[in-house]
């Protein structure tokens, strides 16, 4: 069966962003609609009341994109999740990841380890929105809406002590909850980490909301990470425990396959993956491939941290 699918270039740009979304927003709280807003709380109960107006946030317009949002109809069905599977198709198992509650541990190097509530965490954070572009090592890639808050927030909480050189994040272990955790093949649970200089760069975000809402599960629910100048599997999803660490962690696909993916996955399209050209990628919902740019398009802000690093696999 062929379905024609509308082209990248075929998307008006309003249907490609979430746009719609706060129009219908602004619609409903500027006509006063108290009713209708108090009939909704009622409907929602405790959660609209835990979570009042946390999407959409305001956008930080100094991330902009050089290209068109990739709609959600094509970016929430086509992720990397492996905890629910080794497919792209992830979505319906992924309806098992259980968010709530949800509590995220911090220990390690740090002044002293706690454990918060991700709505707790929430309340001590101010979320916005950024356009970010994100370029899997496979050589497909997306432009998205995350919602979230700076890393460098989250660090400056945990009060890292002088010896923390990394910082290491990890994603929930539940085999119970997550199939794809049942195989042995694999060595779970998904750790990934940076260097605290990277971890305090500006674009090292942590997501919360995805498309003006909150995360759906695919995309890594109720927390993840988005550096946009790495690899995607560098963004590591469903973030459970963040500890401070003065060795380098070893990560999920360094330790599955250390010659494919390294510690530092930088985007380079000069640098071939051993087993396919990383010059192009292709944008999803479009039938184009257009070139990768180094570091993803984010040298600016980045290649500075890898300054005195040159004999490191920046880019594998
Ligand atoms: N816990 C966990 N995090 C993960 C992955 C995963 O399988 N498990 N896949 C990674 C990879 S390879 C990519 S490309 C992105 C995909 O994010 P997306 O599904 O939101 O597009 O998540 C990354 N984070
Ligand atoms: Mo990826």
């Amino acid at each position: 069966m062929h379905i024609k699918r509308p082209r990248g270039w075929e998307i008006p740009e309003h249907l490609a962003t979430p746009e719609s979304v706060f129009l219908d927003r602004r619609a409903l709280l500027g006509a006063g609609a108290g009713l209708a807003a108090s009939a909704l709380l009622g409907a929602r109960g405790a959660h609209a009341a835990a979570e009042p107006g946390l999407y959409p946030a305001p956008r930080n317009e100094a991330y902009a994109l050089d290209r068109a949002v990739t709609a959600e109809k094509y970016s929430g069905d086509y992720n990397n999740f492996y905890e629910f599977g080794m497919s792209k198709s992830v979505l319906p198992a992924a309806n098992a990841l259980k968010t709530k509650p949800w509590t995220i541990k911090i220990d390690g190097l740090v002044e002293k380890p706690f454990e918060i509530g991700f709505e707790d965490l929430l309340r001590k954070v101010t979320l916005e929105e950024r356009l970010y572009r994100h370029r899997c090592v496979e050589a497909w890639s997306m432009a998205v809406p995350w919602t979230g808050f700076p890393l460098s927030k989250l660090v400056a909480l945990a009060k890292p002590a002088s010896g923390a050189k990394y910082i290491q994040m990890q994603t929930f272990l539940d085999p119970a909850m997550a199939p794809g955790q049942r195989s042995f093949l694999y060595p779970w649970p998904y750790i990934e980490g940076l260097t605290m200089a990277e971890a305090a760069n500006d674009l090292a975000f942590v997501v919360t909301g995805i498309y003006g809402k909150a995360l759906p599960n695919q995309f890594g629910a109720p927390i993840r990470l988005a550096v946009p100048w790495k690899y995607g599997f560098k963004s590591v999803k469903s973030i459970t425990k963040i500890s401070f660490v003065a060795e380098r962690p070893k990560t999920f696909w360094e330790g599955l396959q250390s010659a494919e993916y390294g510690f530092w996955a930088n985007v380079n399209p000069a640098v071939s993956h051993p087993r396919w050209s990383q010059a192009t990628e292709r944008v999803l919902g479009t039938d184009q491939r257009v070139p990768t740019l180094i570091y993803n398009g984010y040298g600016e802000q980045v290649a500075g941290l890898y300054k005195g690093l040159e004999k490191e696999r920046l880019f594998v």
